[in-house]
């Protein structure tokens, strides 16, 4: 081990460090320095410190000559950085000694440490967990993906209903990157192909009059638990290589001066706040192209340089595509391979689909990628040509194995009535293809890619999710992480598995008791939160129930909503009813133009606003619609949960890792047998849970049928009357008849297409379920125990070493 690896620093040396940064920096003596002064220099004594173990760790041969993933997605989402650094370098409590005796508190500083809010969801968050979990495995992997300068949208309630701020999250959040200006790449987008023929009568296709794009690097270091391996994420920003236009600008056209700058600009200045849902496509598509050409340029350099051939570059490594945004990498792998290197198809094609693997994460129609032809040839000519190549060569192939299955042959067509369908492309071009949960996988092999399946079942694999745990349980809830680590040691904190070892505690009354005590001062500090931020005054003794995630008609917030509707009904009609009283917590980003999504957050809005108007509700059933959702805030709400809402319709929700997030801070999960609850379900006992609704059969077969009929629902079911009736009489002034339509008639999809009304019975039985099972105090602490102790199965290091077995082939280098 280096000098660096194993050197902590001291509080006094990081005190003297800060000191120098802000004289250096800032011209500031501790005592003048403003707080944003501090803290951009404690960051950057956190930052030199990573730097020097990024330095240590990468001049070790070993780490440059074995094989490391490169890890390709649209999104990350790391949240805030200076905690999790200082959690993983063992610097928290030095930092904090230090700032004190500087006159300043850690927790000032973390209140100033912006998300990097660079994803949408459940995906991008996987992405960062995954790069916290290979570093923690000691594995050398690198994300890559594109620097936005705006992050996923800061959402506020404004009159009953979201709104979308910037979230310029660079303007502190800049500390954590270092620009690394030499080893930018360019990227050609449009143009034109023309064919030129050597002299020994071999074709050459030359890309001619496309617009250049530079892509200039920014790397934020990852360092792994224990601070000994410390990673990259390379987000790449895009620069125009021409300045503005002299002559234009001279002639006052300042515009038009200005305009092929601002275009090349442009492509990374947002992130598409869709989440699943249609966009825009050109833009997309550009910033698709930018961050993949980039990446690969950089990649095959890297190889070159030290091993001074592309023969080997699927030994050397693994490149995994996070969902089909990145597809295109397959395409350009390989016109990098041939174009610029001289290869053939066949060793080219041979090395793409040895090195590329692919994940799919939902399987959603509407999110499965597909470009329109002529504009994806417009934009990139050279890599249209390659995808017709790849598709012209699969259509032999496919002839040759399935001669008499026309409709087949067409399901697995790449390019099929104009378009480019990206996830064959990737099935069909990758060695590996998963899921992200049983589940989810199993319906990746039997309903979505079957005739893929078929002929190379091998090919197929599932890595059920997991989470990087320590985030949420350690660093978000140290009172639990102690008591663990009290009754069962530390070993936890590397081995998940070691968790189970809580399960013995699951009857003893002192540890029960102290469990409840930790999740009652979680509730108090979240209570604390919500007071200022929604001003409502919400009980810490009532039950803190959670659904925390994208808004997406799917997930069913709907059918939260439709039993705090009930609830309140049965209140009002008997305000003697024993129920414990209840908190209702919502967190959810809608896509800015997904309609019914916003309509759901207006309703969730307008409930708490009609129910906080009536005191004799309020103290019972309360609801509370917490903005702007993100990790931090997360990392607040977890610890705080008791039942956690997992309530997707089966068959929709590929895996889910809120339900993990919940479970291991001990809240117990209300959900559907839908993507990852499976595997919850199988690590706790069904009697640890509290399970609803329809099988995924079910689902299949109602729909199959075709005779499902909400109004049956309305006409049959007192409840879902009287809960419709309050919708269609409006909620606090506001009228929601769009969401009635979208249950009865109208809506995306026809009549309830997610069987809200159906699984509404069956999910009213369960709450009360829960009900009764809070009041039983012991019994729910013991179940909360089996849910904590069962959570080990769902780390991300252990799904990273799932795919490091068995996708990527690559081995912990320290
Ligand atoms: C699709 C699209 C398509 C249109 C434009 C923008 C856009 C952005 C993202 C997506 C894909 C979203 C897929 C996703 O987030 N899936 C979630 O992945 C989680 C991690 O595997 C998983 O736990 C969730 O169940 C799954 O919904």
């Amino acid at each position: 081990m280096s000098e660096a690896m194993t050197m902590t620093m001291t509080a006094k040396e990081i005190s003297e460090r800060i000191e120098g940064k802000l004289l250096r920096y800032f011209g500031a003596e501790p005592g003048q320095a403003t707080v944003q002064q501090v803290y951009r220099a404690a960051c950057m004594v956190v930052r030199d410190e990573l730097a020097l173990r990024w330095k240590a760790y990468h001049s070790n041969g070993n780490a440059r000559n074995k094989k490391r993933v490169y890890y390709l997605s649209m999104e990350f989402l790391p949240g805030a950085s200076l905690k999790n650094n200082l959690f993983n370098l063992g610097l928290t409590e030095p930092l904090r000694q230090a700032l004190s005796s500087l006159g300043w508190s850690l927790e000032e500083l973390c209140g100033l440490d912006p998300d990097a809010g660079l994803g949408n969801g459940g995906l991008g968050r996987l992405a960062s967990c995954y790069l916290d979990a290979i570093a923690s495995q000691g594995m050398s992997g690198h994300g890559m993906s594109i620097c936005y300068e705006y992050g996923i949208f800061k959402q506020r309630i404004l009159d009953g209903g979201q709104t979308e701020e910037p979230d310029d999250w660079l303007d502190l959040g800049e500390v954590w990157l270092r620009e690394m200006e030499d080893e930018a790449e360019e990227v050609h987008f449009g143009g034109s192909l023309e064919e030129e023929w050597d002299d020994k009568g071999k074709m050459k296709l030359i890309h001619k009059d496309f617009t250049t794009v530079v892509a200039v690097p920014y790397d934020m270091l990852i360092p792994g638990y224990g601070g000994q391996v410390v990673n990259t994420l390379r987000l790449w920003k895009s620069t125009s290589p021409v300045g503005i236009d002299m002559k234009l600008f001279a002639q006052g056209k300042y515009l038009q001066a200005q305009k092929e700058k601002h275009m090349a600009e442009i492509i990374s200045k947002i992130l598409y706040p869709e989440d699943a849902h249609e966009e825009g496509k050109t833009l997309r598509i550009m910033q698709q192209y930018f961050f993949i050409s980039a990446s690969l340029q950089f990649l095959v350099r890297t190889h070159l340089k030290t091993f001074a051939t592309l023969d080997n570059l699927h030994e050397a490594a693994a490149i995994h595509i996070n969902d089909t945004h990145p597809a295109m990498a397959i395409p350009e792998l390989l016109r990098i391979l041939i174009d610029d290197h001289g290869m053939e198809w066949d060793p080219a094609w041979s090395i793409v689909k040895k090195t590329v693997s692919y994940t799919n994460h939902t399987i959603l129609p509407e999110a499965l990628e597909k470009w329109p032809e002529g504009l994806f040839s417009r934009l990139l000519p050279r890599l249209y040509s390659i995808v017709s190549e790849i598709n012209r060569r699969q259509a032999v192939d496919l002839l040759k194995t399935f001669p008499d299955r026309e409709a087949l042959r067409r399901e697995m067509a790449i390019i099929h009535n104009g378009e480019l369908r990206m996830a064959n492309l990737c099935v069909a071009s990758a060695h590996r293809v998963n899921g992200v949960s049983a589940l989810h996988s199993g319906l990746l092999r039997d309903k979505v890619f079957p005739g893929f399946y078929l002929m190379e079942p091998e090919k197929f694999t599932n890595v059920t999710n997991g989470i990087a745990y320590r985030r949420w349980l350690c660093q978000a809830n140290p009172r639990l992480s102690g008591l663990i680590e009290e009754l069962c040691g530390p070993g936890f904190k590397t081995d998940a598995s070691q968790l189970k070892d809580f399960l013995k505690f699951k009857d003893d009354k002192g540890v029960q008791e102290e469990l409840a005590a930790i999740k009652l001062s979680n509730k108090e500090r979240l209570a604390e939160y919500i007071k200022e931020h929604n001003g409502v005054t919400a009980d810490p003794r009532s039950i803190f129930d959670v659904q925390v995630k994208r808004l997406h008609e799917y997930k069913r917030q709907l059918l939260n909503l439709f039993h705090i509707m009930h609830l309140y009904q049965r209140l009002k009609e008997d305000p003697s009813l024993d129920v414990h009283p209840r908190t209702f917590l919502f967190g959810a980003k809608a896509a800015a133009g997904y309609y019914m999504a916003k309509e759901i957050i207006s309703l969730a809005a307008a409930l708490s606003r009609m129910i906080e108007k009536d005191p004799a509700v309020r103290e019972r059933l309360r609801v509370v619609f917490l903005e702007n959702y993100s990790v931090s805030l997360s990392e607040l709400i977890m610890p705080a949960a008791e039942v956690s809402e997992q309530i997707s319709l089966a068959g929709k929700e590929a895996s889910g890792t809120g339900n993990m997030k919940l479970m291991i801070n001990g809240a117990l999960t209300l959900g559907t047998m839908d993507g990852a609850n499976v595997e919850i379900c199988q690590a706790v006992g069904e009697e640890n849970m509290f399970l609803f609704g329809m099988r995924i059969e079910e689902v299949e077969a109602l729909q199959a049928s075709g005779a499902y009929s909400p109004w049956e629902y309305f006409r049959q079911d007192r409840d879902v009357a009287a809960v419709m009736k309050l919708l269609s009489g409006g909620i606090d002034g506001r009228d929601f008849r769009s969401i009635l339509n979208s249950l009865t008639t109208g809506g995306s999809g026809g009549g309830d297409p997610y069987f809200v009304l159906a699984d509404f019975p069956s999910y009213k039985e369960a709450q009360e379920r829960v009900d009764r099972s809070y009041r039983d105090q012991a019994l729910w602490n013991a179940m909360s125990v089996v849910n904590i102790a069962g959570a080990g199965v769902f780390s991300a290091d252990r799904a990273v070493r799932e795919y490091a077995e068995n996708i990527w082939h690559i081995k912990p280098i320290v």
